[in-house]
This record gives C-alpha cells, sequence and structure tokens, in this order.
C-alpha cells in the first residue's frame, strides 16, 4: 500500500480514482446520496428562514422544512412559488432553473423575509 500511496500523491486524483473503482457499479444509494447533493436545505425555525440568504445554481432544488411550532408558509414575491400552508414537520421543493433574485415571505408572518439567489 505505501507503493500506492506514492503514486497517488503524485498523481493528486489517485484516492478519488480508487473510491470511483471501489464502488463501480455505483449502489443505488451512492446514486440518491448523488441526487440529494442538489438539494438545499432551509429551515424554517423560530420564525425566521434559515439561511436567511442562499445562492443556488440553476436547476438546484430547495427544500424548506417547518421546525417551528407553528404553520408557515414559503411564498415568492410575484408568486413564482407558493409552498401553500406548512404545518409543523412538513417540507416543500421547489426547484428553480431561472436564474435572478428571488425574495419571499412567509404570508403568515410577513416579517419573516428571505432571499434565493439563482446563478447560471
Ligand atoms: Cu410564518
Amino acid at each position: 500500500m505505501a507503493g500506492n500511496i506514492g503514486f497517488c500523491a503524485r498523481l493528486g486524483v489517485c484516492a478519488a480514482g480508487i473510491v470511483a473503482a471501489a464502488l463501480w457499479p455505483p449502489p443505488a444509494a451512492v446514486e440518491a446520496t448523488a441526487a440529494t447533493a442538489a438539494v438545499r436545505p432551509i429551515q424554517m425555525k423560530n420564525f425566521a428562514f434559515d439561511p436567511p440568504a442562499i445562492t443556488i445554481k440553476a436547476g438546484q432544488t430547495l427544500s424548506w422544512t417547518n421546525d417551528d411550532v407553528v404553520p408557515h408558509t414559503a411564498t415568492a414575491d410575484g408568486k413564482t412559488w407558493d409552498s401553500g400552508q406548512m404545518a409543523p414537520g412538513r417540507s416543500y421543493t421547489v426547484t428553480v432553473r431561472k436564474p435572478g433574485t428571488y425574495e419571499y415571505t412567509c404570508s403568515n408572518h410577513p416579517f419573516m423575509r428571505a432571499k434565493v439567489v439563482v446563478t447560471n
């Protein structure tokens, strides 16, 4: 193995190559992990969105989860998306394909405001 490590150090990418080879063909769980990596979580907690501003790439998916004890919504200005009422524990996902800046709020609590920036 020592020889392998030296070889890897010279190549720089060898470790990843070995892992990829060991997992080929990839088990279903690995594919699921890769898919969920495109999902960016946003928490609704203590009457706030966390993070209050998030930057994603076009085509990524936002996933809000209500971790509060009252219903919230994730409602974009202009209704680009609207989760409707989300009871505690519920989630809502949106895949945003168009770059731009999207501000959104909770329609129950207008002081809850946050922003999504979608880049190419
Ligand atoms: Cu709310």
